[in-house]
Protein backbone atom coordinates (compact mmCIF):
# COMPACT_ATOMS: atom_id res chain seq x y z
CA UNK A 1 0.00 0.00 0.00
CA UNK A 2 1.67 3.43 -0.90
CA UNK A 3 1.74 5.90 1.77
CA UNK A 4 -0.55 9.20 0.87
CA UNK A 5 1.44 12.43 0.70
CA UNK A 6 -0.91 15.26 1.39
CA UNK A 7 0.44 17.76 4.04
CA UNK A 8 -2.00 20.14 5.67
CA UNK A 9 -2.34 23.75 4.79
CA UNK A 10 -3.43 26.54 6.95
CA UNK A 11 -6.78 26.27 7.50
CA UNK A 12 -9.02 30.06 7.39
CA UNK A 13 -13.00 30.23 8.35
CA UNK A 14 -15.24 32.79 6.14
CA UNK A 15 -18.52 33.44 8.36
CA UNK A 16 -20.41 34.36 5.13
CA UNK A 17 -23.88 34.23 3.36
CA UNK A 18 -24.44 32.30 0.32
CA UNK A 19 -25.26 33.73 -2.69
CA UNK A 20 -26.97 31.34 -5.29
CA UNK A 21 -25.61 32.37 -8.14
CA UNK A 22 -22.08 31.77 -6.79
CA UNK A 23 -20.82 34.79 -7.22
CA UNK A 24 -20.22 36.66 -4.65
CA UNK A 25 -20.28 35.10 -0.44
CA UNK A 26 -19.35 32.12 0.88
CA UNK A 27 -18.46 30.64 -2.41
CA UNK A 28 -16.27 33.20 -3.64
CA UNK A 29 -14.22 33.18 -0.41
CA UNK A 30 -13.81 29.26 -0.79
CA UNK A 31 -12.74 29.24 -4.27
CA UNK A 32 -10.18 32.17 -3.20
CA UNK A 33 -8.94 30.05 -0.50
CA UNK A 34 -8.52 27.55 -2.94
CA UNK A 35 -6.29 29.94 -5.12
CA UNK A 36 -4.53 30.97 -2.23
CA UNK A 37 -3.74 27.38 -1.00
CA UNK A 38 -5.94 27.14 2.45
CA UNK A 39 -7.79 24.73 3.84
CA UNK A 40 -11.53 26.82 3.62
CA UNK A 41 -13.75 26.26 6.30
CA UNK A 42 -17.34 27.82 6.44
CA UNK A 43 -19.82 28.89 9.04
CA UNK A 44 -22.84 30.42 7.16
CA UNK A 45 -24.68 33.14 8.17
CA UNK A 46 -27.49 33.75 5.61
CA UNK A 47 -29.18 32.03 2.43
CA UNK A 48 -29.77 34.73 -0.37
CA UNK A 49 -32.07 33.89 -3.14
CA UNK A 50 -29.88 35.89 -6.27
CA UNK A 51 -28.65 35.82 -9.38
CA UNK A 52 -26.57 38.45 -11.31
CA UNK A 53 -29.76 40.88 -11.29
CA UNK A 54 -30.50 40.98 -7.85
CA UNK A 55 -31.47 39.86 -4.48
CA UNK A 56 -34.69 38.58 -4.16
CA UNK A 57 -34.85 36.94 -0.61
CA UNK A 58 -32.91 36.49 2.36
CA UNK A 59 -33.22 33.57 5.10
CA UNK A 60 -30.72 34.17 7.66
CA UNK A 61 -29.69 31.41 9.91
CA UNK A 62 -30.42 31.00 13.59
CA UNK A 63 -27.56 33.22 15.57
CA UNK A 64 -26.79 29.69 17.95
CA UNK A 65 -26.19 27.69 14.66
CA UNK A 66 -23.94 30.33 13.11
CA UNK A 67 -21.97 30.56 16.37
CA UNK A 68 -22.31 26.83 16.76
CA UNK A 69 -19.92 26.32 13.30
CA UNK A 70 -17.64 28.26 14.63
CA UNK A 71 -17.19 26.43 17.85
CA UNK A 72 -17.63 23.33 16.15
CA UNK A 73 -14.37 24.23 13.92
CA UNK A 74 -12.84 25.96 15.88
CA UNK A 75 -12.17 23.23 18.88
CA UNK A 76 -11.52 20.36 16.14
CA UNK A 77 -10.04 21.78 12.78
CA UNK A 78 -8.35 24.80 14.57
CA UNK A 79 -8.11 28.18 12.62
CA UNK A 80 -5.08 29.74 11.35
CA UNK A 81 -7.01 33.42 10.16
CA UNK A 82 -10.60 34.13 10.34
CA UNK A 83 -12.90 36.39 8.08
CA UNK A 84 -16.50 38.09 8.07
CA UNK A 85 -18.97 38.44 5.39
CA UNK A 86 -22.55 39.19 5.56
CA UNK A 87 -23.56 38.88 9.11
CA UNK A 88 -27.18 40.42 8.24
CA UNK A 89 -28.47 40.98 12.20
CA UNK A 90 -27.42 42.50 15.35
CA UNK A 91 -28.17 39.13 17.03
CA UNK A 92 -25.95 37.18 14.73
CA UNK A 93 -23.27 39.67 15.23
CA UNK A 94 -23.57 39.00 19.23
CA UNK A 95 -23.83 35.21 18.69
CA UNK A 96 -20.58 35.48 16.07
CA UNK A 97 -18.21 37.96 18.94
CA UNK A 98 -19.35 35.72 21.82
CA UNK A 99 -18.38 32.35 20.12
CA UNK A 100 -14.96 34.41 18.80
CA UNK A 101 -14.00 35.25 22.19
CA UNK A 102 -14.61 31.58 23.52
CA UNK A 103 -12.27 30.33 20.96
CA UNK A 104 -9.76 32.61 20.65
CA UNK A 105 -10.67 34.65 17.06
CA UNK A 106 -9.88 38.15 17.26
CA UNK A 107 -7.90 40.34 19.45
CA UNK A 108 -4.65 39.01 20.28
CA UNK A 109 -5.64 35.55 18.83
CA UNK A 110 -6.74 34.14 15.65
CA UNK A 111 -6.16 37.64 12.95
CA UNK A 112 -9.71 38.50 12.72
CA UNK A 113 -10.38 40.15 9.12
CA UNK A 114 -13.70 42.21 9.06
CA UNK A 115 -15.18 43.58 5.30
CA UNK A 116 -18.32 44.98 6.56
CA UNK A 117 -20.49 44.20 3.89
CA UNK A 118 -23.76 46.28 4.23
CA UNK A 119 -25.39 45.48 0.69
CA UNK A 120 -24.80 44.26 -2.91
CA UNK A 121 -23.59 45.58 -5.73
CA UNK A 122 -27.06 46.51 -7.24
CA UNK A 123 -27.53 48.35 -4.16
CA UNK A 124 -29.49 45.19 -2.09
CA UNK A 125 -29.05 45.46 1.31
CA UNK A 126 -27.36 42.03 2.90
CA UNK A 127 -27.17 44.22 6.34
CA UNK A 128 -29.92 45.37 8.88
CA UNK A 129 -29.54 49.39 9.43
CA UNK A 130 -29.26 48.92 13.28
CA UNK A 131 -26.18 46.43 12.79
CA UNK A 132 -23.71 49.07 12.25
CA UNK A 133 -23.26 49.66 16.32
CA UNK A 134 -22.76 46.21 16.35
CA UNK A 135 -20.05 46.23 13.47
CA UNK A 136 -18.44 49.83 15.20
CA UNK A 137 -18.90 48.46 18.89
CA UNK A 138 -18.22 44.42 18.79
CA UNK A 139 -16.15 43.26 15.64
CA UNK A 140 -13.77 46.58 14.82
CA UNK A 141 -12.36 46.68 18.41
CA UNK A 142 -11.55 43.01 17.98
CA UNK A 143 -10.83 42.96 13.81
CA UNK A 144 -6.96 43.10 12.64
CA UNK A 145 -8.06 44.38 9.80
CA UNK A 146 -10.96 45.99 7.84
CA UNK A 147 -11.64 46.77 4.73
CA UNK A 148 -14.61 48.93 3.85
CA UNK A 149 -15.79 50.43 0.37
CA UNK A 150 -16.60 53.83 0.08
CA UNK A 151 -20.24 52.86 0.79
CA UNK A 152 -19.40 51.18 3.47
CA UNK A 153 -17.16 54.13 5.08
CA UNK A 154 -20.32 56.73 4.58
CA UNK A 155 -22.59 54.00 6.53
CA UNK A 156 -19.92 53.09 9.40
CA UNK A 157 -18.07 57.16 9.59
CA UNK A 158 -20.32 59.34 8.47
CA UNK A 159 -17.00 60.29 5.70
CA UNK A 160 -18.37 60.96 2.28
CA UNK A 161 -14.77 60.00 0.08
CA UNK A 162 -14.72 61.92 -3.16
CA UNK A 163 -11.24 62.46 -3.46
CA UNK A 164 -7.60 60.83 -1.75
CA UNK A 165 -7.78 63.23 1.23
CA UNK A 166 -11.35 61.71 2.09
CA UNK A 167 -10.02 58.24 2.07
CA UNK A 168 -7.26 59.54 4.14
CA UNK A 169 -9.86 61.19 6.39
CA UNK A 170 -12.27 58.09 6.24
CA UNK A 171 -9.32 55.75 7.26
CA UNK A 172 -8.55 58.02 10.24
CA UNK A 173 -11.78 58.32 11.57
CA UNK A 174 -12.62 54.39 11.12
CA UNK A 175 -9.27 53.11 12.75
CA UNK A 176 -10.25 55.35 16.11
CA UNK A 177 -13.07 52.49 15.87
CA UNK A 178 -10.41 49.92 17.23
CA UNK A 179 -9.34 47.92 13.99
CA UNK A 180 -4.77 47.56 14.09
CA UNK A 181 -5.47 48.12 10.60
CA UNK A 182 -7.64 50.04 8.27
CA UNK A 183 -8.02 48.92 4.49
CA UNK A 184 -10.16 51.71 2.60
CA UNK A 185 -10.78 50.25 -0.85
CA UNK A 186 -10.66 52.73 -3.40
CA UNK A 187 -12.66 50.90 -5.99
CA UNK A 188 -15.50 53.22 -5.94
CA UNK A 189 -13.50 55.90 -6.12
CA UNK A 190 -15.43 57.96 -9.28
CA UNK A 191 -12.33 61.01 -9.19
CA UNK A 192 -9.80 57.62 -9.88
CA UNK A 193 -10.64 57.47 -13.50
CA UNK A 194 -7.27 55.36 -14.48
CA UNK A 195 -6.17 53.55 -11.37
CA UNK A 196 -7.49 51.95 -8.30
CA UNK A 197 -5.95 53.12 -5.14
CA UNK A 198 -6.41 51.11 -1.82
CA UNK A 199 -5.03 52.44 1.22
CA UNK A 200 -3.24 51.18 4.73
CA UNK A 201 -3.34 52.33 7.80
CA UNK A 202 -2.38 51.37 11.03
CA UNK A 203 -2.79 53.98 13.14
CA UNK A 204 0.49 56.09 12.18
CA UNK A 205 1.61 55.15 9.07
CA UNK A 206 -0.30 55.30 5.81
CA UNK A 207 0.41 53.48 2.87
CA UNK A 208 -0.80 53.68 -0.75
CA UNK A 209 -1.54 50.39 -2.67
CA UNK A 210 -1.51 51.44 -6.36
CA UNK A 211 -3.11 49.51 -9.25
CA UNK A 212 -5.38 49.39 -12.48
CA UNK A 213 -8.54 50.40 -13.27
CA UNK A 214 -9.90 47.99 -15.25
CA UNK A 215 -13.23 48.81 -17.41
CA UNK A 216 -16.03 46.09 -16.48
CA UNK A 217 -19.40 45.69 -14.61
CA UNK A 218 -18.48 42.73 -13.94
CA UNK A 219 -16.59 42.78 -10.29
CA UNK A 220 -19.42 41.10 -8.01
CA UNK A 221 -17.71 39.62 -5.39
CA UNK A 222 -14.49 41.54 -5.40
CA UNK A 223 -14.67 42.98 -2.32
CA UNK A 224 -15.24 39.11 -0.35
CA UNK A 225 -12.62 37.76 -2.66
CA UNK A 226 -9.94 40.78 -1.24
CA UNK A 227 -10.33 40.07 2.20
CA UNK A 228 -10.53 36.23 1.62
CA UNK A 229 -7.22 36.37 0.16
CA UNK A 230 -5.70 39.09 2.89
CA UNK A 231 -7.14 36.30 5.23
CA UNK A 232 -5.55 33.67 3.25
CA UNK A 233 -1.89 35.45 3.37
CA UNK A 234 -2.55 36.58 6.75
CA UNK A 235 -2.84 32.69 7.67
CA UNK A 236 0.36 31.98 5.68
CA UNK A 237 2.27 33.66 7.98
CA UNK A 238 2.57 37.26 6.12
CA UNK A 239 2.40 40.41 7.73
CA UNK A 240 -0.48 42.63 6.96
CA UNK A 241 1.44 44.88 5.36
CA UNK A 242 2.87 42.02 2.96
CA UNK A 243 -0.37 40.17 3.16
CA UNK A 244 -2.43 43.22 2.00
CA UNK A 245 -0.04 43.26 -0.74
CA UNK A 246 -0.10 39.79 -1.89
CA UNK A 247 -3.64 40.56 -1.78
CA UNK A 248 -3.88 43.45 -3.74
CA UNK A 249 -2.04 41.89 -6.47
CA UNK A 250 -4.13 38.88 -6.03
CA UNK A 251 -7.09 40.57 -7.15
CA UNK A 252 -5.61 43.07 -9.78
CA UNK A 253 -5.46 39.53 -11.85
CA UNK A 254 -8.75 38.62 -11.05
CA UNK A 255 -10.20 41.63 -11.98
CA UNK A 256 -8.43 41.43 -15.34
CA UNK A 257 -10.14 38.02 -15.89
CA UNK A 258 -13.36 38.73 -14.89
CA UNK A 259 -16.16 37.20 -17.12
CA UNK A 260 -19.51 37.86 -17.86
CA UNK A 261 -22.40 35.81 -16.49
CA UNK A 262 -26.02 35.89 -16.82
CA UNK A 263 -27.70 39.25 -17.45
CA UNK A 264 -26.26 41.19 -14.90
CA UNK A 265 -22.70 41.45 -13.36
CA UNK A 266 -20.56 39.05 -13.43
CA UNK A 267 -18.17 38.01 -10.48
CA UNK A 268 -14.25 38.42 -10.59
CA UNK A 269 -12.26 35.26 -11.27
CA UNK A 270 -11.18 34.29 -8.32
CA UNK A 271 -9.51 30.81 -9.52
CA UNK A 272 -7.21 32.96 -12.00
CA UNK A 273 -4.02 31.10 -10.04
CA UNK A 274 -5.53 27.26 -10.09
CA UNK A 275 -3.74 25.48 -13.73
CA UNK A 276 -6.63 23.02 -14.96
CA UNK A 277 -5.76 19.47 -14.94
CA UNK A 278 -6.72 18.99 -18.57
CA UNK A 279 -4.35 21.79 -19.62
CA UNK A 280 -1.79 20.23 -21.80
CA UNK A 281 1.24 20.99 -19.72
CA UNK A 282 -0.85 19.57 -16.85
CA UNK A 283 1.05 17.16 -14.20
CA UNK A 284 -1.89 14.62 -14.41
CA UNK A 285 -1.29 14.26 -18.73
O1 LIG B 1 -20.11 41.15 -2.26
C1 LIG B 1 -20.76 41.30 -1.07
C2 LIG B 1 -21.63 40.12 -0.77
C3 LIG B 1 -21.32 39.31 0.29
N1 LIG B 1 -22.07 38.25 0.61
C4 LIG B 1 -23.16 37.92 -0.09
C5 LIG B 1 -23.53 38.69 -1.18
C6 LIG B 1 -22.75 39.82 -1.54
C7 LIG B 1 -23.11 40.65 -2.68
O2 LIG B 1 -24.07 40.45 -3.37
O3 LIG B 1 -24.61 38.36 -1.89
C8 LIG B 1 -23.96 36.74 0.30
Amino acid sequence: MELTVGVTPPRVMTIAGTDSGGGAGAAADLRTFAACGVHGCVAVTAVTVQNTVGVTGVHTIPPDTVAAQIVSVASDIGLDAVKTGMLATTDIIEAIVAACDQVGIGGDGVPLVVDPVAASMHGDPLLADSALDAYRDLLFPRALVATPNLDEVRLLAGVDVRDRDGQYEAARVLHAMGPRYVLVKGGHLKADADGCLDLLYDGSEFTELPGPRFDTENTHGGGDSMAASLAAFLARGASVPEAVGFAKRYMVQAVRRSYALGGGHGPVSSLWTVRPWWAEDSPIG
